[in-house]
């Protein structure tokens, strides 16, 4: 996903020449504003995080483009997150998507999940009834 920070500075093109550039294929992919339920739902896992309530107001603050990457084997999630970086941006390193272009943690341009089940929550939370989980 382009956060808000990437879309407000008109970073989705670069991010998604990225990803199709890398060999992976967009399956799905929508800008839309997220509410405050999904964005909750979205990172629940951080629902007693102290920054959590930045966090919500951040992802709904403007549109996000959602996506859906397909690759050719099962890693797809794993080659994402190594082009995204690392999360904290003073570790991100250059070549990645955060190491090349954000300059604080909060505002850290793309989001990416960390696993299959991530994965398939995520898609099933931003694409609902489209059957795009794999
Ligand atoms: P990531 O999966 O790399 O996006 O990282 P996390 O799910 O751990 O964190 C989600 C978002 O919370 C990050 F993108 C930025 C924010 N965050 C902070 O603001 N402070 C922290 O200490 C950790 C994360």
């Amino acid at each position: 996903m382009c956060k808000p920070d990437a879309v407000e500075r008109g970073l989705v093109g670069e991010i998604v020449s990225r990803i199709e550039r890398k060999g992976l294929r967009l399956v799905a992919a929508e800008l839309r504003t997220a509410d405050t339920a999904l964005a909750e739902a979205h990172y629940a896992e951080h629902a007693e995080r102290p920054f959590f309530g930045e966090l919500v107001s951040f992802l709904t603050r403007s549109p996000v483009f959602a996506m859906v990457v397909e690759g050719p084997a099962d890693n797809t999630f794993s080659l994402v997150r190594t082009m995204v970086g690392a999360t904290k941006v003073d570790d991100a390193a250059p070549g990645t998507i955060r190491g090349d272009f954000a300059t604080i943690t909060t505002e850290n341009l793309v989001h990416a999940s960390d696993a299959h089940e991530s994965a398939r929550r995520e898609i099933d939370l931003w694409f609902p009834g489209r059957d795009l989980a794999g």
